[in-house]
Order: C-alpha cells, then sequence, then structure tokens
C-alpha cells in the first residue's frame, strides 16, 4: 500500500542567528517563522515547519529556534527527527547552542545528519576552510563524524544543490518507517481553523491515522474522533509514521489540547510520573546529586523531575547509571523513548538517556533486584523482559500494563506469552483478564493454602472443612482472588485438597460422627428448632447430652459453621429457621402498622420476653433489617 514517496523529518539545529531559518527558506521557498513576534525581532522563537519534495523524497522540515532561552521549544521539534542539519555560520563558528543542540541530537540518538557551513558569502575563502576544520576536529570521534560538511550561502543561492543532494543521500539511508506500531503523535501544536475546528500537529512517530479513526488523548484519557488528516499541507487519507501530520479531531476545543499531551491508539498508552530510566551525564554537566530536581523533556513534554540515584549519592559529570526520574506532570512515555534533562537553575542541558520502564514502581532499599531487572529491560529479550516483569510483580502482572511498558503489539505479547509458559517459567493464573505470575510464587501460594488447611484441621478436628472465604482470607490481600483461585484448583487437581459445596478440606479428613456423636447433634438442633424465638440457653441444651462437654461444644461449632444454628449474642443462639421467619413477620408489621416498631410492639409481635428482644433487635439491626432511631426501630 505504501507509496513511492518517502518521508524524511529534518530538523535544524545551531546557534541563534546562524541562519537556520533563512537556509529553510532557501530550500524550500517558505520561511518557517510564523509568529508576528519573530518577525519583528528577526529571531526564531517557537517551532516553524516547511516542506520539499524531490526525487522521491518528502523533506518536512522543522525548524528550531537557535535562541537559550528557547531550547525548550527546541526540544519539542527535535524528538522525532530522522535528520538533523547543523547549521553554522562561517563568519561565527561553534557557539554555545552549536554545541547544546550537538549534544541534545545525539542524546536523542539522531543517526542521520548533515553540517551546512552557511553565510560563506561573508567570509573569504581561508576563513571558510578554518571553520569546516574546526568543524572536522568538534565531531571528531561523535555521532557526527563524517557528516558531509556543506558549504552554503541562502544569499547567492551557492551550494544549495550540493545541500539538497547530501540530504537526499542521508534520506536515502533511512530505513522506513514500521508503520504496523500502535499509532502516537506527540502534540506540538493546537489550534482551530474555521469551519473545521480543533487542528493539532506534530510528527507521527510510529503507526498510522486516518480519518474517521477513534484516538485518544492523553494523558487526559479522552476519547475524541479524528474527522480529517493532513501531511506536508495537503489533505490525505492516512498518515503514517514518520510524517509532519496534522489532525482534525472533533469533539473537543483547541484551547484544551496543548503541547506535550500525545494522540495515540485507544488503550495502548499510559500517563505516567515514576519512570525507570538509563541517565547520561554530560562532561560538561556538574555534578548530579542524588534527588536533585531537573528539567526533563521527552516527546514534546516537559516536566519538572526529581532524580532519584540507586546506591549513589551523585553522578558524575560523563557518567551514566540507571536513576528513577519522579515527575511533577503526567507525561506519556513507552520504553526506549529517548529524554533529556537540564539543569533547574541555571537552565542548561546536562544529560539525557533511554526510558527502561515508564510505570516503575516506587524504589526501596530492600529491592536488590532492580539494577539487574533494569539491566535486562535495556537489553535482554522479549522473552526475558516479561520474564523479569512477572517475576518481580507479588500481585501479577495484567494485560493492560504490557502494552504499555514495553510498547509491543498484542501478537508480540501473545507469542512471547506462549514461549515464557512452554519454559514453565512463569503462570498463566487467568487468560481473561489475563494475569501472569511468577511460578515460584504461584506454588508458594498454593504451599500456603496446603499448610493453613493442614493446620485448621488440626484444630478443628469436628469440622468438616474450612470455609473458601476463610481460606481466602487467611493468604491475605497480596494473593488476587484469581491467584487464589487457580491456586486451589492445582491443588484439587493434584488431589491435595478436596472442595465440598463452600467447604474446603484435605482428603481423608471426613469428619464421621460416632452414634453418639451423631445423636447429639440431632438433639441440639432440634432443641434450638423446637424453641422457635424463645430459645433455651446453650448450657441447658448440651448439658442434657450423653456426651462430655468439650465434645458438645464442638458439635455445636459444627452446626454454627453449617450455618444451621446462628449466634445472635454472646449468649443466645437461634434455628435459621426462627430467625428466617423474622423478615416476613416485619414486613408484615410495616404494612399494617407502620414502618416503627418498639420494643413492646416487637415483643407483641414475636412472643417473647426482653431478654431475647434486645439481642435479636441489635442482630436485626446488624442485618440491616432494621435501623435504630431512638427507642424505636424502622423496618428496612
Ligand atoms: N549574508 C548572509 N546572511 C545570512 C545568510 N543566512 C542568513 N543570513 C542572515 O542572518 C540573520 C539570521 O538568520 P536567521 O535565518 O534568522 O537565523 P536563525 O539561525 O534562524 O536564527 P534563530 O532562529 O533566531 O536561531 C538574518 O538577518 C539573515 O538574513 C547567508 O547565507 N548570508
Ligand atoms: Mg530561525
Amino acid at each position: 500500500m505504501s507509496n513511492a514517496i518517502k518521508s524524511v523529518i529534518v530538523g535544524t539545529a545551531g546557534h541563534i542567528d546562524h541562519g537556520k531559518s533563512t537556509l529553510i527558506e532557501a530550500l524550500t521557498g517558505t520561511h518557517p517563522d510564523r509568529l508576528e513576534e519573530e518577525k519583528r525581532r528577526g529571531i526564531t522563537i517557537d517551532l516553524g515547519f516547511a516542506f520539499l519534495e524531490e526525487d522521491g523524497v518528502r523533506f518536512g522540515f522543522v525548524d528550531v529556534p537557535g535562541h537559550e532561552r528557547f531550547v525548550k521549544n527546541m526540544l519539542a521539534g527535535t524528538s522525532g527527527i530522522d535528520l538533523v542539519l547543523l547549521v553554522v555560520a562561517a563568519d561565527e563558528a561553534i557557539k554555545p547552542q552549536t554545541r547544546e543542540h550537538f549534544e541534545i541530537c545525539r542524546l536523542l540518538g539522531v543517526k542521520r545528519r548533515v553540517i551546512a557551513l552557511t553565510k560563506t558569502d561573508l567570509v573569504d575563502r581561508d576563513t571558510a576552510a578554518l571553520v569546516r576544520l574546526e568543524m572536522e576536529e568538534f565531531v571528531k570521534g561523535s555521532f557526527l563524524e563524517g557528516a558531509p560538511i556543506v558549504a552554503v550561502s541562502a544569499k547567492t543561492g551557492e551550494g544549495l544543490a550540493a545541500l539538497k543532494q547530501a540530504l537526499q543521500e542521508q534520506a536515502r539511508k533511512i530505513a522506513e518507517k514500521q508503520t504496523d506500531r500502535y499509532f502516537r503523535l506527540p502534540i506540538d501544536r493546537s489550534f482551530a481553523v474555521k469551519g473545521f475546528g480543533t487542528v493539532v500537529t506534530g510528527t507521527l512517530i510510529s503507526g498510522q491515522v486516518a480519518a474517521g479513526d477513534e484516538v485518544e488523548l492523553l494523558p487526559e484519557k479522552k476519547l475524541l474522533r479524528v474527522r480529517g488528516v493532513q501531511t506536508g499541507g495537503k489533505t490525505v487519507e492516512r498518515a503514517d509514521a514518520g510524517q509532519r501530520t496534522a489532525v482534525n479531531l472533533s469533539g473537543i476545543e483547541h484551547t484544551a489540547v496543548q503541547r506535550g499531551m500525545v494522540i495515540a491508539a485507544p488503550g495502548r498508552f499510559a500517563k505516567t510520573r515514576r519512570l525507570d530510566a538509563r541517565l547520561e551525564l554530560l562532561a560538561s554537566a556538574r555534578r548530579l546529586k542524588h534527588r536533585a530536581r531537573v528539567h526533563f523533556h521527552a516527546g514534546t513534554a516537559e516536566s519538572v523531575a526529581e532524580v532519584l540515584l540507586q546506591e549513589k549519592t551523585e553522578l558524575l559529570p560523563g557518567e551514566s547509571a540507571f536513576v528513577q526520574l519522579r515527575l511533577a506532570d503526567d507525561v506519556v512515555v513507552v520504553r526506549g523513548d529517548r529524554f533529556i534533562v537540564r539543569q533547574f537553575s541555571p537552565v542548561i542541558t546536562i544529560g539525557g538517556g533511554e526510558v527502561l520502564d515508564p510505570l516503575a514502581r516506587r524504589p526501596t532499599r530492600k529491592d536488590s533486584g532492580r539494577a539487574r531487572f533494569l539491566e535486562t529491560m535495556e537489553h535482554g529479550s522479549r522473552e526475558k523482559i516479561l520474564r523479569a516483569m512477572v517475576e518481580r510483580s507479588i500481585l501479577g502482572v495484567v494485560r493492560e500494563e504490557i502494552v504499555p511498558r514495553t510498547g509491543w503489539m498484542e501478537p508480540e505479547v501473545q507469542a512471547t506469552l506462549q514461549n515464557l509458559a512452554k519454559a514453565g517459567s512463569i503462570r498463566v493464573v487467568s487468560t481473561e483478564p489475563l494475569l501472569l505470575l511468577s511460578e515460584a510464587l504461584f506454588q508458594e501460594v498454593a504451599k500456603k493454602l496446603l499448610a493453613r488447611l493442614e493446620a485448621f484441621h488440626k484444630e478443628n478436628p469436628l469440622l468438616a472443612g474450612i470455609p473458601r472465604e476463610e481460606l481466602r482470607a487467611s493468604v491475605g490481600r497480596r494473593v488476587r482472588t484469581e491467584t487464589f483461585r487457580a491456586a486451589l484448583e492445582e491443588l484439587v487437581k493434584q488431589n491435595k485438597v478436596v472442595t465440598q459445596g463452600e467447604l474446603v478440606r484435605k482428603p481423608g479428613t471426613e469428619i464421621t460422627l460416632t452414634p453418639e456423636e451423631a445423636r447429639a447433634k440431632e438433639q441440639i438442633e432440634q432443641a434450638f428448632a423446637k424453641a422457635g424465638l424463645a430459645v433455651p440457653s446453650v448450657k441447658e441444651v448440651l448439658a442434657q447430652l450423653a456426651i462430655d462437654s468439650r465434645h458438645a461444644e464442638k458439635i455445636l461449632q459444627i452446626l454454627l459453621r453449617e450455618k444451621v444454628l446462628v449466634r445472635v449474642s454472646p449468649e443466645l443462639i437461634f434455628h435459621r429457621d426462627a430467625l428466617g421467619r423474622l423478615p416476613a413477620l416485619l414486613q408484615n408489621h410495616k404494612k399494617t402498622r407502620g414502618e416503627r416498631i418498639g420494643v413492646p410492639a416487637f415483643k407483641e409481635l414475636t412472643g417473647i420476653t426482653r431478654k431475647y428482644a434486645i439481642p435479636l433487635l441489635e442482630y436485626l439491626d446488624r442485618q440491616r433489617l432494621t435501623r435504630r432511631m431512638g427507642d424505636e426501630r424502622v423496618i428496612l
């Protein structure tokens, strides 16, 4: 389906006034400065855009400001570029933002590059040659080494053809973008167009977007409809990764959308304020202390961040380390995204790196496996990464977190999962919804259940088994219900456990009552059944039995567990049938005599004395069949 035209995003870089915008105009015919203030002051403040289509390549230019105060705008434009056009004026050579922009492009992982030595009409040949040498020296050993250095003059047009040629050559080396990833577009502008409504623009960094699509605005988590799509100023059916893209959105005011937000495939990305990353500190930076505050930039977003170091109190210039970044604002990033950090004050670029886990957990002193985990996130295979994620999760990993944390597609998740499950290292606790737990942890839960059950049988030799809910509660909240259920099922499969209705027991522990015990059980039940609501005292009932009191007490417990008898107060026990008649009695009273009922009326209704009436009413309050109001009850 892909047409023959290749889309390439070129970002300018370089010191203020070195001729970036003028050069873009000379190349494309469009002056990228748009704002009134930019025209008045003769400097670029915010991002500008221009297009050039030549020899099967559609260049989308993102022109950035060189002014040191607007580096943050530069950063929003530079993320997502394929190729950097570093502009150096021949009459000024290397200046501070030449260096800063160079470092930013390096840290963002920009691979393709062209250096334009511009304003050559202002210098003589020797000077131009000298600046060229200086540039060669400057880029030595860096990602820019070997970059074509093209001498140009936007004024005379000299060198422009050679520059276009150099851009073409670099463009040829850029791999086709993968359009089959989930759609993601970091927004750099939002405005209203008469008759269309809200339009957002940005560099489409992955996937595709077409008119009619439903997209999610993040971090707001708002679903929106795409009304139309443009690339390079033309309306298109669909925009692909690697294109400058304008998306017309319905269902939202343009003022509600800002630079830094993202539109993306619904449900595939997550916002975060805590991420684990590899951070490289520039050699030119000051040492960075644990918990230092910095400015964080990723995609078109920025936030203040706190840098948490691991087992270190500071990071030295030129060093790199695993860090956790705690952000003041929500951002949307996935594993592998690059970011830049700038010193809090004065604001200068001090480093950057790569996101390893966008949904990181709070670091703790005890967490000794964190470094190994991050190494896996950095370099590991998909299988190793998923396994490491699962192994570090006590509650288990759910589907909703896998895609946002890894950026994988659903089929990739599936394939990885199958390989791992086959290897037996992780347990698919449930598939709908997906829940993954480490096999070791799963076995631990099963072992715990078994131990708990054994203890129960030991303590309650006369009870048939432990109610499921009680067993569930005994393993605590750190075990999800799905895990409990799966572990129990596993134990049943292994014939280590038997379930019987709501009861769980060990096989071979069926309690068989002796004939005397069975008779005693019968007698107890009968005694309470016959008494109705005017129940006898427990002691009285047990005293009449032919078995000893310890046994009698146990049998009473069985009846209570089986819910044949119900304990209403410490002294009073009722048969469930007697209690079962109460709701109907109360409702009848409500219908004929109103919703309020006092103690005397309740005694009359049930034919019992005050001794029973008060505990019973309190029981009914607890059961939410009545509610106390002063001396009376309201029947609910
Ligand atoms: N003589 C000469 N002047 C140039 C050339 N290129 C740019 N200029 C002039 O240099 C000044 C700055 O050019 P811009 O293109 O605005 O510089 P910039 O790098 O975009 O500046 P910022 O965006 O503010 O960083 C303008 O007055 C241009 O006319 C050139 O090749 N020759
Ligand atoms: Mg400019």
